[in-house]
């Protein structure tokens, strides 16, 4: 089963918006692996978002992602990467879709809620980056076959 990383922002943690995001990924039926509160260093912020250190924002970006606690998620689906940023819905809130979380609860680029991996190398980079394999969980969920 695919694995994808998701990362509630300090925005979605400071506007208690942990337990109505994690509500819908569950509801969704996406299994979670792994999920904690933690601070993010400002190294780790540098690699997580290495692939824009030359873009104008890449200051600001690393100053709001360890600006206060982020919620960080393993979650397990079938087709999850991509399923996922559906959920999620377009980067900049103004162009995501009702019903997605960015487009339910965000309104600036800057601040957009969640992050979630764009690939499976991504997701892989960012599972090992952000957590130990001894955090992942293995287990099933007895609703998986009224899901699959
Ligand atoms: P995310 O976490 O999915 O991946 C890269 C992030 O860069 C993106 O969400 C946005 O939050 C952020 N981002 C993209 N464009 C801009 C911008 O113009 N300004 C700021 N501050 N952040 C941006």
């Amino acid at each position: 089963m695919e694995r994808t990383f998701l990362m509630i922002k300090p925005d979605g943690v400071q506007r208690n918006l942990i337990g109505p995001i994690v509500a819908r990924l569950e509801n969704k039926g996406f299994k979670i692996v792994g999920a904690k509160l933690m601070q993010v260093s400002e190294d780790l912020a540098k690699t997580h978002y290495g692939e824009h250190a030359d873009k104008p924002f890449f200051g600001e970006l690393v100053d709001f992602i360890t600006s206060g606690p982020v919620f960080a998620m393993v979650l397990e689906g079938d087709n999850i990467i991509k399923t996922a940023r559906l959920v999620v819905g377009a980067t900049n809130p103004q162009e995501a879709a009702p019903g997605t979380i960015r487009g339910d609860f965000g309104l600036t680029v800057g601040k957009n809620i969640i992050h979630g991996s764009d690939s499976l190398e991504s997701a892989d980079r960012e599972i090992n980056l952000f957590f130990e394999e001894s955090e992942l969980v293995d287990y099933s969920l007895i609703n998986k076959d009224w899901i699959y």
